[in-house]
């Protein structure tokens, strides 16, 4: 059934704009995955190496908001034709509402919100999940310090693993952290340059849609994808 978004956004919930977004996002069974993360923390080319992956598989939209959101857009309208960026240094569900009202819900299966934060806690947009994203270059002590977040994720994506080597990074003393923090919490190092680790999230992120929306079967498995990520 197609849906204009603007009347499921307009009519529903407009006292609370992230249970209006969860609610909309609902109607049109997209699944919404918020990425959240300081800056610098690869979010952008994940999201880049997501998209592009995905590409005649899944309908990606992306909805950026941080202070120079429209940089992250252009980066990754190369691989989406669905992308909103939101000026903003301190995103909210009012923020992504106002994108939302920009996309056409119908053509999408798999929003992605880049945000930065997560310092103080896990924002909620309406999201359905939330993914932290830290990179190897921030510290092996980012999952402690993002505690809040990680402790609410269940899924850390610790990204920029290609420069490990080149940098201090006790990953078991990262690990210890996340285990203490968040016991059930899947980690994924990933690396958007060489696609290390990106098949696994892609599966993981296939499994959510296909939660979201039982009626979705997928074609092909995508864990097998090949190619690498150039840039
Ligand atoms: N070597 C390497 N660099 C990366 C990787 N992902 C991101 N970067 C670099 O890290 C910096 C920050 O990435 P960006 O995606 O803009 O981070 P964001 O601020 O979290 O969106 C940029 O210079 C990227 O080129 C990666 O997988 N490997
Ligand atoms: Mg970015």
């Amino acid at each position: 059934m197609r849906i204009k978004a603007e009347s499921i956004m307009t009519t529903i919930n407009a006292g609370d704009p992230a249970a209006a977004n969860r609610e909309a996002l609902g109607i049109v069974r997209v699944l919404a995955v918020a990425l959240i993360g300081p800056p610098g923390a690869g979010k952008t080319a994940l999201i880049e190496a997501t998209a592009r992956q995905l590409r005649g598989k899944a309908r990606v939209a992306v909805i950026a908001m941080n202070p120079a959101a429209e940089r992250d857009a252009d980066r990754v309208s190369r691989y989406c034709d669905q992308v909103q960026a939101v000026n903003t240094a301190s995103p909210d569900a009012t923020a992504l509402r106002t994108a939302l009202l920009e996309l056409d819900l119908n053509r999408v299966d798999i929003l992605l919100i880049e945000s930065m934060g997560g310092i103080v806690g896990k924002p909620d947009f309406g999201q359905d999940q939330t993914v932290t994203i830290l990179s190897v270059t921030g510290g092996d002590d980012k999952a402690a310090a993002y505690g809040q977040l990680l402790a609410e994720s269940p899924l850390l994506l610790l990204t920029q693993a290609d420069l490990r080597r080149q940098v201090t990074f006790d990953l078991g003393a990262f690990r210890a952290d996340v285990r203490r923090i968040n016991p059930a919490a899947q980690l994924i190092e990933v690396s958007a340059f060489e696609n290390s680790g990106i098949p696994r999230w892609l599966a993981w992120l296939d499994q959510r849609r296909q939660e979201k929306n039982p009626m979705y079967r997928p074609v092909a498995p995508l864990a097998d994808v090949p190619e690498l990520y150039v840039g």
